[in-house]
């Protein structure tokens, strides 16, 4: 009992003399990206919790990670950097099927992630003047990005890797009033179910026949799933595919496991700078159709030695486009997989 009110007594001191010098003392908000909560493994929920935190100048954030996200400010007034681009310089080079053939994306500019969205930039303050970002996280088990706000004013921060997804950092004079934790919290719970509501309206789209569609998404809630999981055709018709969403891109990819699976590990590969940090590339064949841009050939079970065959990397704004067209020459059950999300699983049956 005395420890205690001791103890008491002493914060109350620390509490006064703050309030003499007039120093708020330097507190830490939690954002979590992606929300904290236990979804199903099919729902992706791409935002931060809550939206908008508000802190005193001074003041840290750190965001918790939850899903495949980074947390990246631009300088105030400027757009975040891409997730990836065409290498300046680097071609893809050397990729052919299992036949031996080389595929036709040999010569094409390489992809890489860009490196201000790949790795940690601009350090542990920030002021609004300078690009400052976390790098890529690895999943759930991240390590905590957090970040001291020197400057007042809104900044406006992204998650390069899914577009639209972004939200605000307040940061308020030391004398200002900000929400408590407690309301933060609340807030945070109310965003969530407004998107489990919305996700309740995504979780079995009408799809037209003869279709399959790559996720049911809307804005930051997105389902990663296909829609049928099956659908059966005569041999000779044609299905097609398509990604409506924007923030998720998916690839429809037929072939064996083994050589799906190859493509999966290979997805960002990590290629040695010269004294600096690796490139983070990306295999030609998650991203890229396996046959040249245009309508692809008829599936037949033995595409590229082996039976590969893949739209590339389907959604809204994306050079691919929404939609690819496949016909099945032959009967056969078919399973494919998106090569972004690998746990993406389908079943075509040719009859
Ligand atoms: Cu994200």
């Amino acid at each position: 009992m005395l420890v205690r009110r001791a103890a008491g007594a002493c914060s109350a001191a620390a509490l006064l003399l703050a309030a003499f010098t007039g120093q708020a003392l330097a507190a830490t908000k939690t954002v979590s990206a992606g929300p904290n909560a236990k979804l199903a493994p099919e729902l992706s929920i791409n935002d931060f919790f809550r939206q908008t935190v508000t802190i005193h100048q001074g003041d840290s954030v750190k965001w918790t990670f939850r899903g495949f996200h980074d947390v990246v400010f631009p300088a105030k007034g400027h757009k975040p950097p891409p997730f990836f681009a065409a290498d300046p310089v680097a071609k893809v080079e050397g990729f052919a099927d299992t036949a031996g053939a080389p595929f036709w994306f040999n010569g094409q500019p390489r992809q890489n992630i860009d490196p201000r969205s790949a790795f940690p930039v601009g350090g542990a303050t920030y002021d609004g003047t300078k690009l400052t970002g976390s790098g890529l996280p690895q999943g759930n088990t991240a390590a905590p990005y957090k970040l001291t706000f020197t400057k007042s004013g809104v900044f406006t921060y992204y998650c390069t890797i899914h577009p639209g997804m972004k939200a605000r950092v307040k940061v308020l004079p030391k004398t200002a009033q900000i929400p408590t934790a407690a309301q933060d919290a609340k807030a945070a719970k109310q965003q969530l179910a407004v998107a489990l509501k919305q996700a309740k309206k995504l979780a079995a789209p009408k799809v037209p026949a003869g279709q399959v569609y790559g996720g049911s998404d809307r804005g930051s809630v997105n389902y990663l799933k296909f829609f049928p999981g099956s659908i059966t055709v005569k041999a000779g018709q044609s299905v097609v595919f398509s990604v409506l969403g924007s923030q998720e891109p998916h690839t429809f990819s037929f072939g064996t496991d083994a050589y799906l699976k190859d493509i999966v590990a290979k997805q960002i590969t990590p290629v040695p700078g010269a004294g600096g940090p690796p490139t983070l590339v990306f295999d030609p064949r998650a991203l890229l159709p396996s046959d040249p841009p245009g309508p692809l050939p008829p599936y037949t079970g033995q595409n590229h030695g082996d039976g590969f065959l893949s739209t590339g990397t389907l959604g809204k704004g994306l050079p691919g486009g929404t939609k690819a067209s496949i016909t099945f020459a032959n009967p056969g059950t078919y399973g494919f997989i998106c090569l972004i999300h690998p746990e993406m699983h389908g079943t075509v049956v040719v009859q």
